[in-house]
């Protein structure tokens, strides 16, 4: 064969490569999805929130709301250290309040994105696990919640070379949490070429002091991780197959793989309602709007929400959407007393009623 015959089979072989990585990028990110709007009644923009509510939870009324995250390629519109608020969903003025952080920690370079509370069933303390990425690593930060003083005093860090891209934990004891990955290699550039080859190689890491381990993998990215309210399954928001993971964890506390579940959207924390055993999801309805995050474009927000997972027919509802114009990258969505409290990326939090 000519050099000129092997060039253009070259040529050739490559526009074929890109054209079918083009294709495949469209449909992971369904870029052509069209956003509607789905409101709820009565929604409100939860005052003080300006740069991102990435992860909230809820415990007995209290929400836990992680801000101000600074996240690679995505938007930031403050060079403030991130912070943890706490916003009390039983009183009537649904005031956010920046919970202290006491002892030796570096809030100079904060940078909190997923969290996970804990109670000690033992004396009752709760604990509040999040992670952190200081100067662009990621670790693990344990508080304890002083709830008279509305603070977290700094217990421990926690780094690992399995914990090297987290996003999100789940702490199923003092000292103990799974967590997940949502990238495999930590340089930035091959970073961005993970959804490019359609890679899979994200997991979920289990953490105990005395055990660091691969419990899961297989995933083209790993957003969210949540538990349920029997401790016996484990919940992963597979972000770019638009799907729930759900694993049984088994007495080695390895994973076994239950079934997915199809949400049709780029779905990223999973918040589970502890009394209907309901999974409640934060989703990007574009991912290729949210990956622009264009301004004069935005990137829309969508709430799903599975109920009877575990059943033959899990029945998936969109619960609320909007095209960008309310709020945008919504990550996060989570119910309390018929109210529910949305929050997104790198912009605003809002609570809604449910009915
Ligand atoms: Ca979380
Ligand atoms: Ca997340």
């Amino acid at each position: 064969m000519g050099k000129l015959a092997i060039l253009s089979l070259a040529v050739i072989s490559l526009a074929a490569f890109i054209g079918e990585r083009l294709v495949a990028l469209r449909h992971l990110s369904l870029s052509s999805r069209e956003l509607t709007q789905n409101y709820l009644p009565n929604c409100h923009i939860i005052e003080g929130i300006e740069y991102g509510a990435e992860d909230i939870t809820i415990l007995d009324g209290l929400a836990f709301l992680s801000t101000g995250l600074k996240y690679p390629g995505l938007p930031s519109y403050s060079d403030d250290p991130g912070k943890i608020y706490s916003l009390n969903l039983l009183d009537s003025d649904l005031k956010i309040k920046a919970l202290n952080i006491k002892g030796q920690f570096d809030k100079g370079s904060f940078n909190p994105h997923g969290i996970s509370v804990y109670t000690d069933v033992k004396d009752g303390a709760i604990y509040l696990f999040v992670v952190n990425h200081p100067q662009g690593k990621s670790q693990v930060e344990i508080f304890r919640f002083v709830e008279d003083e509305n603070a977290l005093q700094y217990i421990r860090t926690i780094r690992h070379e399995l914990l090297h891209n987290v996003n999100d934990i789940v702490a199923v004891g003092t000292e103990s949490f799974y967590a997940t990955n949502d990238h495999y290699f930590t340089n930035e550039i091959l970073k961005v070429m993970e959804p490019l080859l359609s890679l899979s190689w994200c997991d979920v890491v289990y953490y105990t002091p005395q055990t660091v381990q691969v419990v899961a993998g297989g995933f083209p990215s790993a957003n969210g991780i949540n538990i349920s309210p029997d401790k016996r399954h484990l919940y992963v928001s597979d972000i770019l197959k638009h799907k729930i993971s759900v694993m049984e964890i088994q007495k080695n506390t390895v994973l076994s793989h239950v079934k997915e579940v199809d949400v049709g959207s780029l779905c990223d924390n999973i918040e589970v309602d502890r009394e209907s055993g309901d999974l409640w999801l934060g989703c990007h309805p574009n991912g290729l709007k949210f990956m622009l995050s264009d301004p004069n474009d935005p990137p829309g927000s969508e709430v799903i929400r599975i109920e009877n997972i575990l059943s033959e027919k899990p029945q998936v509802t969109q619960v609320y959407s909007d095209d960008g114009s309310v709020i945008i990258a919504s990550s996060v969505a989570t119910p309390y007393g018929g109210k529910l409290l949305i929050g997104t990326v790198y912009q605003k939090a809002l609570i809604c009623d449910l009915k």
